[in-house]
């Protein structure tokens, strides 16, 4: 079991200003963030890390979406990781997520759903080298 994910606040999120309140509930819901930055992605970023996704019919419009305004990439620790941030996003559709999540509270739709996160260990990995630099990321801090 990993211990690691990939958090992005999207951009409707950033715009809608709920950054604030959503890192609020990563953190109250026992994460540490290891790095974090507000970045205006490129087209080839994007495309990039939603590789996955080329063949699907909402990749140019999730593209457009994710190079729209700035978002904020967030790489986070925790014991179970990537299932437990997964449960405090939500379904990937807001209209099928729990009460109380992340998505359920400010998203709109299924495209503009206002979080990322990874959805596996592996990917996790990947999607944290996709922003940040092993020097970015915060290590044994202490005071
Ligand atoms: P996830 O973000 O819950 O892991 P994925 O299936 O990996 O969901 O899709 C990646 C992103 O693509 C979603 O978060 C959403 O922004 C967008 N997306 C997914 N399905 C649709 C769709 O049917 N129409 C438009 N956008 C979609
Ligand atoms: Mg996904």
């Amino acid at each position: 079991m990993g211990n690691k994910t990939l958090a992005i606040i999207k951009p409707d999120a950033v715009g809608n200003g709920y950054t604030g309140a959503i890192i609020d509930k990563i953190i109250k819901a026992g994460f540490k963030i290891k790095a974090m930055k507000m970045t205006h992605l490129t087209k080839s970023s994007a495309e990039g890390f939603y590789a996955v996704h080329t063949e699907r019919p909402f990749f140019g419009e999730l593209v457009e979406f994710m190079i729209s305004t700035p978002c904020i990439p967030i790489a986070l620790e925790k014991e179970n990781a990537v299932e437990d941030y997964r449960k405090l996003i939500g379904a990937t559709d807001p209209a099928n997520a729990a009460e109380g999540t992340i998505r359920k509270l400010f998203a709109k739709d299924i495209q503009f759903n206002a979080v990322h996160g990874s959805d596996s260990d592996e990917n996790a990995l990947k999607e944290i080298a996709h922003f940040f630099s092993t020097d970015e990321l915060l290590n044994n801090y202490s005071e």
